[in-house]
């Protein structure tokens, strides 16, 4: 079976990075008992530890060597597939009663679900290698970092783990010895890789994660998704800061004024891409810079919201990417980078759908069998993803390693819709931009899976990520809002409004640079904008759109609001927030209700 490898046994001086801590040792002793490992590889991310690694992987073809010219340091690896994107349904939430997980999570008792899995992972690792990976997630000075152990028998997620977060000795050295101290416990077995033995549960009140049966991405990087967003939002909402799905970039103006900007859009919805975005020619003298790509933790100091990226690398999709979409993501996957799921060229290069040129004649497509141009399968997975380290990025903000965080000046929400939803818009404050992010729905895509392009609200892009009741969800936003004094601005973006011939209206990627110098400008005071029922609207002149070959018809359609497509689409949010019984807290009905009564006149 595909990604079951032996045991390996490491020459001296490597594997055997043991951690002080007491509680520590004595839970992983617990798990090595129950799941019976050939052996314990105790992981310190050293250069010589991922040498040995690596090579053991390509003997066991877990990973397949990419032309070492071509693409430096960098590896393929095929998920089984049946395993390639986020299983949504096999996600629980196991908090002591179901009211705590909330209306929109899975959940399952703890009690049951620790002895189910403890049956499935009982004798899971027999025979094989039990890798225990320390790692923080945050910079290391920050006063929002955490400490998570993930312990794991997966060779896959050891060297992606070491490209994602900050492992080894600094997580040692953060966690100390305090028996006490807060940290996570991880789990993962992949099992035997049967999406009928698929579980990722997590335990808010232990800090617990457990994983079992899957190989792939946000199931198995334990650090992502379950602690840094599941458990994150778990702990933020206790502890008063905010656990988000958000990129962070900064923006600097010719005149060298600098302002971070945070934005929340579902999964495979535009946010590695904006993060990395390149201003058009026109916008001579404005840099955006990168502190984040996927995950933004925020606190707030002096009454303002300061942001740091818990991450230390990119998972990103790759179909698409291209130097015409996104230079900066193509260079930091030049190097050093685990592609997952793409397709391999006769001369040993990476290819996918949307790459730069013209399709190789023949490659080997992401399970394995030939393809050619004539195909009807794609020759890249839909959700095939580059691991590739944070440093590799040429656009990485200076600031991305600052305890205290980037102060952010505005936050943006922005689903995947096809009509209804104007480019850009403002919320007229605070609460009403928590009902803008409330109420947001985007069409699904591959990164989890089930149907695409299905629409479902996504509040706060968070669906799949909050780790409790999404009411008091988004109780703590308006919490949040009470203590600042110095809120960001709050915006909705929409880069995928298509026109009556299917085509996407707007051209997106760097252009999107247009819009992005609107939110900087209303975040100054300066910026023309129009009152509208659902916030305030640029007219054709507010924005920038100099040098832009673009039919003013579709620049109409873009900023426009279609009364009879609002209707429904309110009437749509009443229908969410009912369906979510009666969590939904009074200041948002309220809004509701004004934005109803705003259509009405
Ligand atoms: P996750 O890693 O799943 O959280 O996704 P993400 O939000 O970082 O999405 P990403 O930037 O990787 O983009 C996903 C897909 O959307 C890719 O296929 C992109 O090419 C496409 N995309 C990104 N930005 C734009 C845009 O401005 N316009 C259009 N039309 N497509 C875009
Ligand atoms: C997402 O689905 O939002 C991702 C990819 O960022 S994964 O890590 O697989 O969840
Ligand atoms: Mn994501």
């Amino acid at each position: 079976m595909k990604n079951l490898a032996p045991a390996i046994f490491p020459p001296e001086g490597i594997g055997d990075a043991k951690p002080g801590n007491k509680a520590v040792l004595d839970w992983v002793h617990e798990i090595a008992t129950l799941t019976q490992p050939e052996n314990i590889f105790w992981c310190d991310g050293s250069e010589r530890e991922n040498e040995f690694l690596i090579a053991e992987s390509l003997k066991q073809n877990v990973l397949i060597e990419l032309n070492q010219k071509k693409v430096p340091r960098s590896y393929l690896h095929r998920s089984n597939p049946n395993d390639v994107a986020r299983v949504e349904q096999f996600t629980f939430v196991c908090t002591p009663t179901k009211q705590e997980a909330g209306p929109t999570n899975n959940w399952s008792d703890p009690t049951e679900t620790y002895a189910k899995l403890r049956g499935l992972l009982a004798g899971a690792m027999r025979g094989r290698t039990m890798f225990v990976i320390p790692y923080m997630m945050g910079p290391e000075d920050s006063p929002l970092t955490k400490v998570g152990f993930e312990i794991t028998d997966s060779k896959y997620v050891v060297l992606s783990l070491r490209t994602m977060t900050r492992m080894g000795e600094i997580a040692l050295r953060r966690l100390g010895d305090d028996p006490n101290a807060e940290w996570n416990r991880g789990v993962h077995s992949l099992l035997d890789v049967n999406p009928e033995r698929r579980f990722i549960c997590h335990f808010p009140q232990d800090n617990t994660i457990i994983s079992v049966g899957s190989g792939y991405g946000g199931n198995v990087l334990l650090s992502k998704k379950c602690l840094a967003l599941r458990i994150g939002s778990y702990l933020a909402c206790k502890q008063g800061w905010m656990a988000e799905h958000m990129l962070i970039l900064g923006v600097e103006s010719p005149e060298g004024r600098k302002h971070y900007v945070a934005a929340a859009f579902p999964s495979a919805c535009g946010k590695t891409n904006f993060a990395m975005l390149i201003p058009p020619v026109h916008f001579k003298g404005w840099k955006v810079t990168t502190v984040g790509d996927d995950i933004g933790w925020m606190r707030i100091r002096d009454g303002r919201l300061y942001a740091v990226n818990p991450e230390n690398g990119y998972f990103g999709v790759v179909p698409g990417t291209s130097f015409k979409s996104n230079p900066n993501a193509m260079q930091s996957i030049a190097h050093d980078t685990i592609y997952t799921n793409v397709a391999l060229t006769d001369d040993g290069d990476v290819w996918w759908e949307g790459k730069d040129g013209e399709p190789p004649a023949h490659a080997i497509d992401w399970r394995g069998n030939d393809w050619t141009p004539q195909s009807k399968e794609k020759a890249a997975h839909p959700n095939s993803r580059f691991t590739t380290p944070m440093r590799n990025n040429p656009a990485l903000d200076p600031d991305v390693e600052k305890g205290e965080g980037v102060p952010i000046s505005a936050i943006i929400f922005g689903g995947r819709r096809s009509d209804t939803v104007p480019l850009v818009c403002q919320a007229f404050d605070w609460d009403h931009g928590v009902y803008l992010g409330a109420t947001m729905a985007s069409e699904t895509t591959a990164a989890a899976t089930g149907a695409v392009g299905r629409v479902r609200r996504d509040p706060m892009a968070m669906l799949p990520f909050c780790g409790y009741n999404i009411g008091d969800y988004f109780q703590h936003w308006l919490d949040i809002g009470k203590r600042l004094t110095n809120p960001p601005l709050i915006f909705n973006v929409n880069w995928f409004r298509k026109g009556a011939d299917g085509k996407f209206l707007w051209p997106g990627f760097g252009e999107n640079m247009r819009v992005l110098k609107w939110i900087i400008d209303r975040s100054e005071g300066s910026g023309g904008a129009l009152k509208s029922p659902i916030g305030w609207l640029p007219s054709p002149h507010d924005l920038d759109l100099a040098e832009l070959d673009i039919d003013h018809n579709a620049v109409d359609e873009l900023l426009g609001l279609d009364h009879e497509e609002w209707q429904k689409e309110i009437a749509a949010h009443k229908e969410f927030f009912d369906s979510l019984g009666g969590v939904v807290p009074e200041e948002l009905q309220k809004q509701r209700e004004q934005l109803a009564a705003g259509f009405e006149l």
